[in-house]
């Protein structure tokens, strides 16, 4: 069955049941105070980093996993039955109920006994905290009395620690209230940082005690509280503290009455006042739609498909900017406990949506250029507060070496990208610290990226594996340093082209060609070692053995060398064929599974590594990667197969998949990382959706390669590789400070040519439209032919 579906007129992914298969999530803030909310109320928020600045609490391994959440219980006064307007967590069976999840903020509206109930979400602009709006109306036809109790549970400051130091954080954090301002405070004399909860209307009871609010047998279903009809005004002097105000309401026929519950790091009584006024709340919610609004407009697309139009004009940036704020630090799946930014992660979020937000993507940037050591490696992950890095993964191993292969190549690539967006070539002189102190300019850190890869070589010449390339669990290098990844060596290919052609555009001929020249020795060397006859091999482990090859009882083909080759513009016509190949080995009706077959025996084995831990079908044993799976829609769009880029576009589509939802389980308007594969009993449920770098290689893939439009270093190229049914699309799109309308016809139902651009009326040369920097709107008609 379905669970909602796209309003055309807004973009919000309309929930029509509570009850969906797991919590539905959206994304609060923009990536300072942010949070997670569900369809139902439930998620947690946190302030700058969602591991030492937490500020509510998250129960994990909860069921349902959301919980617990930002609520609110109304209450009759007369009959002393309760509700909670957003479902959980009364479970009330409500007469109506509607969830809106938008760009940045989530409404939920119900009706229960003839009162309307709709509360917004939201974080104002630019502030450090989060509103909960709620507009009460009574329908009926008489006067009702009614009770209105918040909820919220505070967490210390440092979540590992409010998880595993019970005995210190349960006496050390406590409550203060203000009952005539409406605020209470939790603070801790451990921890500078105290967090508030706040009210527009008036005190009539509170409670910050959770213990007392819940009682010790009771549950948020029902708490002793709401049991009691009153608050109990209990001060907590230690153990858990909450939030919670309760509020008297009379309404009058017809009447309504607004209420806003605000919660924040800190208490600021400037923010506190602003929102104590209602009507401010409708102008800082305005702000916010209108700064997202403005976001979306920077690439609108209208394509035959609407589900496509839906994803990539609304909910495919969305995704990609919350990837960018939070990289895979906090949602339902990402405990925001241990994991800092990922290298290699953000380094990726950053391609899609860099001609939108190019100053946070430069500023992101240089952030992950400081994780690089001198010899060119790069820390695997940064702490966001402290900006300082680790090995992440690497350490849980330190047997295995301490760094990973592609983290450094995905940061060049990340930094082209860049540049060719934005033509900001100042920034390859700007200045920024190696890990070690000393510094060099951008170009210093892309050479020594280049070196280091160059330098580290094992089997048959291939760069080096490291603790893992992409693949996280990979890890056949147990010392000898014979370990190779034939995906790096394809990745180089595609920086070594990347690069060489940037200093063709400098007038840097010389560095170009010798550029050029090791991208050749490297194709040799894939060429002559990694070819299995078929397709190409993965990988060598310690010893030299394949990994990835038909002499193999497992893992005989994987997925992610075949759609490399076309990435890294290896040979096109054994990437054709190797991409043929793995179509008929990996490809299912949900995308293609990583490998083929997983494994399938006992125990870990050393030379495939983490990969063995997972169930055959699970995650990289095989599972459906969708990340792994974005990169086959660039290969075929490369490739100018426009039904097959088509076809596994739409394969991982989310909102093709909306009737399948009790299946899949997760958000049909996100991404998710992963689908059980289909050696999995349970083939087909997805998980982690949110942040996964499939929203950004999703987007690159819909936009830059089925499209087609994509910036190079001389202006923009439209290449489009599409169903030779289309009849064409449109795009606007902004670049370099102009906008650019697209008509793209295709008459002759081509899948992939360009037979004729005209700028402004002007038939121009070649495909590549000029970047104009001016301001202006520039109309562009593309003939495929
Ligand atoms: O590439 C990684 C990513 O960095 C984290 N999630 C798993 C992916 C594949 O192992």
């Amino acid at each position: 069955m379905t669970y909602g579906h796209v309003d055309q007129e807004t973009g919000e992914y309309v929930i029509e049941r509570p009850d969906t298969p797991t919590p539905w999530i959206n994304y609060l803030g923009e990536g300072v105070y942010g949070g997670i909310v569900s369809n139902t109320g439930g998620g947690y928020s946190f302030y700058k980093d969602p591991k030492n600045q937490r500020v509510t609490r998250y129960r994990y391994n909860a069921v349902p996993d959301d919980q617990p959440g930002r609520y609110v219980y109304l209450q009759d006064r007369e009959s002393g039955e309760y509700w909670s307007p957003t479902w959980q967590p009364v479970k009330t069976d409500l007469d109506d109920y509607e969830c809106r999840h938008g760009p940045g903020y989530t409404t939920i509206e119900s009706k229960y006994d003839g009162i309307a109930a709709e509360m917004t979400y939201f974080v104002p602009l630019g502030e450090d905290c989060e509103l909960w709006v709620l507009d009460i109306e009574n329908e009926g036809r008489e006067t009702r009395t009614l009770g209105a109790f918040s909820y919220v549970e505070f967490s210390f400051p440092d979540a590992l620690g409010d998880q595993t130091n019970l005995d210190w954080t349960g006496q050390i954090m406590r409550s203060r209230v203000d009952e005539t301002e409406g605020v209470i405070e939790m603070y801790s004399s451990a921890q500078e940082l105290s967090y508030t909860h706040a009210t527009s209307a008036e005190v009539v009871g509170f409670d910050t005690q959770r213990r007392e609010f819940v009682g010790q047998y009771g549950s948020l279903e029902e708490p002793a509280v709401l049991e009691a009809g009153a608050a109990r005004n209990s001060q907590a002097t230690h153990d858990n503290v909450i939030g919670s105000f309760e509020h008297d309401l009379e309404l009058e026929p017809g009447e309504s009455e607004r209420i806003v519950f605000m919660t924040a790091p800190e208490r600021n009584d400037d923010l506190i006042a602003k929102y104590d006024d209602p009507s401010v709340v409708d102008e800082a919610f305005e702000a916010l739609q209108a700064e997202w609004e403005d976001y979306l407009s920077t690439l609108q697309v209208q394509t035959p498909d609407e589900q496509m139009n839906t994803m990539v004009n609304v909910w495919n940036p969305v995704q990609c900017r919350s990837t960018l704020y939070w990289s895979r630090t906090a949602s339902r799946y990402q405990a925001g406990l241990g994991r800092g930014m990922g290298t290699r992660d953000s380094s990726q979020d950053t391609l899609s949506i860099v001609h939108a937000v190019p100053d946070q993507v430069r500023e992101t940037l240089e952030m992950l250029w400081k994780l690089q050591f001198p010899d060119g490696h790069a820390w695997h992950q940064v702490y966001p507060l402290s900006g300082e890095g680790d090995a992440g993964l690497a350490t849980e191993d330190p047997s295995k070496p301490q760094w990973f292969s592609d983290d450094h190549l995905f940061l060049v690539l990340g930094t082209v990208q860049y540049l060719k967006e934005t033509g900001d070539y100042d920034f390859l002189e700007a200045d920024i610290p190696f890990e070690d102190g000393s510094t060099g300019s951008v170009r210093e850190h892309i050479e020594r990226a280049i070196e280091f890869t160059d330098e580290h070589r094992g089997t048959h010449g291939l760069p080096r594996m490291g603790y893992a390339d992409w693949n996280d669990s990979l890890n056949p290098d147990d010392g000898s340093g014979e370990a190779a990844s034939v995906m790096v060596a394809m990745m180089y290919c595609r920086v070594l082209d990347e690069v060489a052609g940037l200093y063709e555009f400098l007038g840097e001929d010389d560095r170009a060609a010798e550029l050029r020249a090791k991208r050749e020795a490297e194709i040799e060397r894939i060429d002559e070692h990694a070819w299995d006859g078929d397709w190409y091999t993965r990988a060598y482990d310690d010893e030299g053995r394949v990994i990835g090859s038909a002499s193999e009882d497992y893992q005989q083909i994987s997925l992610n060398t075949q759609t490399w080759a076309a990435l890294g513009g290896v040979d096109d016509d054994r990437a054709r064929e190797a991409m043929e190949n793995a179509h008929d080995r990996l490809n299912t009706e949900y995308g293609f599974a990583l490998l083929d077959p997983p494994w399938e025996g006992e125990g870990k084995i050393d030379r495939i590594g983490g990969t063995t831990t997972y169930p055959p079908g699970a995650k990289e044993n095989g599972g459906i990667f969708c990340h792994a799976h974005t990169w086959s829609v660039v290969a075929a769009g490369l490739l100018g197969d426009g039904e097959r880029a088509y076809q596994y576009y739409r394969q991982l589509l989310p909102l093709a998949h909306d009737d399948v939802a009790d299946l899949r389980r997760v958000e049909p308007y996100v991404y998710c990382q992963n689908v059980l594969g289909p050696a999995h009993e349970e083939f087909g449920v997805a998980k982690n959706s949110w942040l996964t770098g499939t929203a950004s290689w999703a987007y690159v893939g819909a936009t830059q390669y089925l499209l087609g439009v994509r910036p190079t270093f001389d202006g923009l190229l439209v290449d489009p590789t599409i169903p030779a049914e289309w009849d064409g699309f449109e795009m606007e799109r902004e670049f370099r400070g102009a906008t650019y309308e697209i008509a793209v016809e295709n008459p002759d139902g081509v899948e992939s040519g360009v037979a004729s651009v005209e700028v402004d009326g002007e038939v121009i040369e070649g495909n590549v439209v000029p970047a104009f920097e001016d301001g202006e709107t520039h109309e562009v008609r593309v003939v495929m032919g």
